[in-house]
């Protein structure tokens, strides 16, 4: 049974010193390269907006980054501009290791973000990693990277929802905590089945 590692937006914006750092983002490095020697596939994602993106405060008169709006597809947190493509923002950290099998880059839609790695936020729009990932025979996924609580909580929920068997490594990962979303990403990713190891 093929297992891979999917690293989820180890990006310079995540990071100390990015635009929607996250703390401790670049300390969970190291870990992740040593790890992908041991699996059979490693995919890397990249959030990847373009600029003036819909998730991003400044794109919405009066709204300050971290305000919650609605949007077509259901509430929506608005972040400051971040992983605007081209920039060295939206790069992966300098020192992750990024020989990988596929970077798959997604939020690259303007009207609708996308937090996780297989649906956008409508949670229907596909970005095809499941297709990759079944026309591959893979079945089992180990979840790292940033951040706990919005995309690797998405993609692994929805990873466990396709019914892939899934794991979050939790040391290799570091959330935002917005409000108590970390708690609520944890008891939500174990109520769909997903492994936190
Ligand atoms: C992310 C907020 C906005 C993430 C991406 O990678 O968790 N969070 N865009
Ligand atoms: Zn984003």
């Amino acid at each position: 049974m093929p297992h891979a590692l999917l690293v989820i937006d180890v990006q310079n914006d995540f990071c100390p010193g990015g635009a929607l750092a996250v703390p401790g983002g670049d300390e969970i490095v190291p870990a992740i390269n040593a790890m992908m020697d041991d699996f059979d596939s490693v995919i890397l994602t990249q959030d990847w907006h373009p600029a003036g993106h819909s998730s991003f405060a400044s794109s919405h008169a009066g709204k300050n980054p971290f305000d919650l709006t609605e949007m077509p597809y259901g509430p929506q947190v608005l972040w400051p501009d971040h992983c605007v493509q081209g920039t060295q923002g939206a790069e992966f950290h300098p020192d992750l290791r990024t020989d990988g099998d596929l970077i798959l880059r997604k939020g690259f839609r303007s009207s609708i973000d996308s937090y996780s790695a297989f649906f956008e936020n409508d949670q229907t729009t596909p970005t095809g990693l499941q297709g990759y990932l079944t026309a591959r025979g893979i079945d089992k996924l180990t979840l790292v990277g940033l951040a706990t609580d919005f995309c690797v909580y998405f993609s692994a929920a929805d990873a466990a929802r396709l019914g892939f068997d899934v794991t979050v490594r939790m040391e290799a990962c570091r959330a935002i905590d917005l409000d108590g979303s970390l708690a609520a990403a944890i008891s939500a990713m174990r109520a769909a089945g997903v492994t936190l190891a």
